[in-house]
């Protein structure tokens, strides 16, 4: 997969050198490249925004540098991502989405945003996604530029060395959380490992791991819990 990212602040994304993704970017299957957007500026200040229309507070980005960067960064496959937190909110399925795609070009806005017009003309010719990582405020789109990247990398295949732990992880296909894990020593400062998983029983093993995130995500995510396909229950499932 090919992604590029355009941003103010290119040395922000220097963490995806680390790590799983630097991992797959050197074993080819990551072509990511970070751009300064001060590159496509034509003034001695290499000027990226301006006070926004109709007043108000902060700064704007402007449409026509942007417009020269995505110019040339934007081909016609790609799909281009632009945080913001006013977009769609951001979770598993978008990323698992986002994996398939061949190429993304990632747009990170920062002051009060990017000239609405850009996302509005390059809508006409690619695939345009607003995505917000949640209801916060964050500086700029950097932050979420890592975010999106890792949650989408990871899903490539080869980069994630075991693919069985995409399989039973939080916000997998189940829709509920992940149930607690343990490792060594079986006893550590009074707390001892819950006894079912030293049995060797598997299918207890899996009963209590199945127990454990419908409970968990009974108290800490109700919202996971309204929207599960009853389908997916199992008939020992507890009523939630
Ligand atoms: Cl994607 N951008 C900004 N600036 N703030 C955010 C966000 C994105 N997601 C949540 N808050």
């Amino acid at each position: 997969m090919r992604v590029d990212v355009v941003s103010i602040f290119p040395e922000y994304l220097a963490a995806l050198d680390l790590s799983l993704v630097g991992k797959a970017r050197t074993a080819g299957l990551l072509d990511l490249r970070v751009h300064d957007l001060r590159a496509w500026t034509d003034d001695r200040h290499r000027t990226v925004d301006d006070t926004p229309f109709g007043g108000g507070a902060g700064m704007v980005m402007r449409p026509d540098v942007w417009g020269r960067a995505l110019d040339d960064v934007l081909d016609d496959g790609a799909h281009l991502v632009v945080p913001s937190p006013a977009g769609e909110v951001f979770t598993q399925r978008t990323a698992e989405r986002l994996a398939g795609e061949e190429h993304l070009v990632v747009a990170c806005g920062r002051y009060e945003g990017i000239d609405a017009r850009v996302a509005e003309h390059y809508a006409g010719r690619v695939r345009v996604t607003e995505l917000s990582l949640g209801d916060y405020v964050l500086n700029g789109g950097e932050v979420a530029a890592l975010v999106v990247v890792e949650a989408v990398a990871r899903l490539l295949p080869g980069v994630v060395g075991n693919p069985a732990s995409l399989v039973e992880e939080s916000h997998g296909a189940a829709g509920l959380l992940e149930y607690p894990v343990y490792t060594k020593p079986a006893e550590w400062a009074g707390h001892a490992v819950p006894d079912v998983l030293l049995s060797g029983h598997h299918a207890r093993i899996e009963r209590w791991r199945r127990d454990r995130a419908l409970e968990r995500t009974a108290e800490r995510r109700p919202d996971l819990v309204a929207a599960l396909d009853p389908a997916a229950l199992d008939r020992h499932d507890v009523a939630l």
